[in-house]
């Protein structure tokens, strides 16, 4: 799938992090703009940070006019990766329903439903009827603790193999050759006239012409060896797998008044998302008192699955942002410093058009339209992009 090298001395474009963000940047530079001489680091192996941890969810119903696009872009691309890496990553377009419990939830999906709709990107809403036929085994009874009234109808969303969209792109990298070095933690970064030259690594120094940071949760620890720091804190996502059950649930199905989220796998399986953990942490350990809500909320919905085993349970690490949007671009206190951090919750969606994006930025240094409104500049200018109001997950 991809060889192991000695470090070189120098390269192009150093990547820290290699996760889907950072491959899909590294693919880019190959693929779109001829730039190979790069490498990928991880401190661990490939995909043991959340691009293996994440549930594996595609969509595109944001509700920003900033989001909505970018999601959609990063859509596209997906729709095209199993056939551009000859590589099958079990994209499944299975449709994705945001539940709404409440008169005030319909109003904000109603809201998110127009603003998709007028940038192209296909939601409705839909009520109990039409949701009994997408999902005929969830609970929708008016006497349920929390009734359905209704749900943002997403037919475009989806799952993927995520494991699949990693090796994906680290095959295709290492057929550029591109070099990618797990077990290769960075140590520091070197600055030089407010310039990044290079990275200290525990095999070695590197020399680097541009360095990018796409570590997600732990985007601040490695900017801070920049001397860049981060508007961004850390913290635990858990999430658990039952035993494979016959199929049973086509759609995604997510409520955010109840903290949870559940798809089902081709295999079977049944993978539970709950809301960010109350505390800034780099722990990727499942907690007794979040499975138990997941378990319970998972029950408010689909109460026959009592009884069901819950196989495994893990967390991985996200860096949220005040205002629940990425941070994308050059660092503007050192040259030669990019950034494509702060994905919170929602960054594995996003790794396809991020990387790309990355990309085209590092490779003619012009910031693509898509990603402008991302900008670092954005806390100084104060122009947030207010995502939070697209979670999933409940923050
Ligand atoms: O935004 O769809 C989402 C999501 C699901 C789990 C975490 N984020």
């Amino acid at each position: 799938m991809w060889r192991s090298h000695e470090l070189r001395p120098s390269y192009d474009v150093v990547i820290i992090g290699a996760g889907a963000h950072g491959l899909a940047a590294a693919y880019y530079l190959g693929q779109q703009h001829g730039i190979k001489n790069v490498a990928l680091l991880d401190k661990n192996y490939l995909g043991a940070g959340a691009s293996g941890r994440n549930t594996a969810i595609l969509r595109s119903n944001y509700r920003t006019p900033e989001g909505i696009p970018f999601y959609d872009a990063s859509l596209k691309l997906y729709e095209c990766l199993s056939e551009e890496l000859e590589w099958n990553l079990m994209f499944s377009k299975r449709g994705h329903l945001t539940l709404a419990h409440s008169d005030s939830s319909v109003t904000g999906l109603r809201v998110r439903a127009e603003n998709n709709q007028l940038l192209g990107v296909d939601s409705r809403i839909i009520y109990p009827e039409e949701i009994r036929a997408l999902a005929p085994a969830m609970d929708l009874s008016p006497a349920a603790h929390y009734p359905v009234l209704a749900a943002l109808y997403h037919p475009p969303g989806g799952i993927i193999r995520h494991d699949a969209v990693v090796w994906g792109y680290a095959r295709a990298c290492d057929r550029m050759g591109i070099q990618i070095h797990p077990f290769t933690e960075v140590t520091g970064i070197a600055v030089e006239n407010r310039k990044v030259s290079g990275v200290q690594t525990a095999r070695g120094f590197i020399q680097a012409g541009a360095v990018v940071n796409a570590t997600a949760g732990w985007a601040t620890t490695i900017s801070r060896m920049a001397g860049v720091p981060l508007p961004i804190v850390t913290h635990p996502l858990q999430a658990c797998v039952t035993e494979p059950l016959k199929p049973f649930l086509d759609p995604v199905i997510v409520s955010a008044t109840l903290h949870v989220y559940l798809s089902q796998t081709d295999k079977g399986e049944l993978v539970i998302g709950a809301e960010i953990d109350p505390y800034q942490s780099y722990s990727m350990k499942g907690t007794l008192p979040t499975l138990e809500q997941m378990a319970t909320y998972t029950l408010e919905l689909f109460p026959q699955l009592h009884g069901v085993r819950v196989l495994r349970q893990w967390a991985g690490v996200c860096d949220m942002t005040p205002d629940f949007a990425p941070i994308m671009g050059a660092a503007s206190q050192v040259a030669n410093f990019y950034m494509d951090v702060g994905w919170g919750t929602y960054g594995f969606k996003a790794s396809p058009i991020a990387g790309k994006c990355m990309a085209e930025l590092i490779a003619t240094g012009r910031v693509p339209p898509l990603i402008e409104p991302f900008s670092p500049a954005r806390f100084q200018n104060g122009r947030l992009v207010g995502e939070k109001a697209a979670a999933a997950v409940s923050h």
